[in-house]
């Protein structure tokens, strides 16, 4: 017989979620498009792995849900998540798209508003994600998807807020539009995702992860189907000044004008772009916070068995 050690299943795989389903043990969401289309090689790889070892720490299982040659998977087995990490062949699946990239037998990389539905489908309570889509700047043409699964969909979602690139204080209008109530942890303003601050006060504030699972279990108990956003802000000391940010920001939108970039293109176009031109502090502040919201996930779902 095998020793034990050779026997344990890879940490992201379908069999080590697999296993924690059936011990009943916490387990965390992880969206898969920030790895296919948010972040380019070699952070992707990073990102993957610091989010998993955070989840992991904090005693939770990663589940990273994607579709997998046309299998809404939870969890990746080793070669699937290589071929994910090299981004070729793997479309961007909204919610939308998750039927279509089935039926297609495709690669499909979930976004926010996919794994969402993927939580449904699951039974999975709580989810780490960078920053979740809004409302565009110059919108109404164009808000994301993210926005409306959030609405319905009962699970907690930590981030470092929305993207940078996106009108934040209309992103933060649909948010209370919708019921949406966005917690503030450790803060009373929306965090920048690069940044620590924005100056939007938010209603709410909680300081720990059984704090958070409280006010679930208040908010489920009610009756209320909505997701929780728990806003948690960016490791002070890779943060990205405001300035900074904005600057490139703004550059970037003009270079996805220039070149005609429409739909589901905008959002991966303007991290890619942005990337480059912060010269990767960016990308450091990026990496940070994933594994930042997704160790806080990890706590918050250990705090619900309790
Ligand atoms: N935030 C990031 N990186 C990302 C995304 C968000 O830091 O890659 C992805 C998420 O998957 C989010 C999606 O759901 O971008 C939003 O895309 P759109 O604006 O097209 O809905
Ligand atoms: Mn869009």
């Amino acid at each position: 017989m095998a020793s034990v050690s050779a026997t344990l299943p890879h940490p992201c795989s379908t069999a080590a979620v697999h296993a924690a389903r059936e011990r009943g043990g916490a387990m965390v969401a992880l969206e898969s498009s920030v790895l296919a289309q948010g972040l380019l090689p070699p952070f992707n790889r990073e990102a993957a792995t610091r989010m998993m070892d955070a989840v992991a720490a904090a005693g939770a299982t990663p589940v990273v849900t994607a579709v997998v040659r046309g299998v809404p998977s939870f969890g990746l087995e080793p070669d699937d998540l290589e071929r994910f990490l090299a981004r070729e062949g793997v479309r961007k699946v909204s919610a939308r798209d998750l039927g279509i990239a089935v039926a297609d037998q495709a690669d499909g990389a979930t976004t926010v508003a996919a794994t969402l539905a993927m939580c449904t489908l699951g039974g999975l309570e709580v989810f780490a994600t960078g920053g979740i889509g809004g409302v565009h700047r110059d919108a109404p043409f164009d808000e994301s998807a993210d926005l409306v699964e959030l609405a319905r969909t009962p699970v907690i979602v930590t981030c470092a807020g929305a993207k940078s690139i996106l009108d934040l204080p209309a992103t933060l209008e649909r948010l209370e539009t919708l019921g949406v109530p966005v917690v503030g942890y450790g803060t009373s303003e929306l965090p920048g995702f690069f940044s620590v601050t924005t100056g939007l006060r938010l209603t709410a504030r909680l300081d720990s992860p059984e704090a958070i699972a409280r006010a679930w279990r208040a908010h489920r108990a009610l009756g209320r189907t909505s997701a929780m956003l728990v806003v948690h802000p960016p490791p002070a000391e890779h943060a990205v000044p405001v300035e900074l940010v904005e600057a490139a920001t703004v550059a970037a939108l003009r270079a996805a004008a220039d070149a005609g970039i429409r739909g589901a293109a905008v959002t991966p176009f303007l991290l890619a772009d942005i990337q480059q031109r912060t010269n990767g502090r960016s990308v450091q502040a990026n990496l940070a916070l994933l594994e930042n919201n997704a160790r806080l996930a990890g706590q918050i779902a250990v705090a619900l068995q309790s």
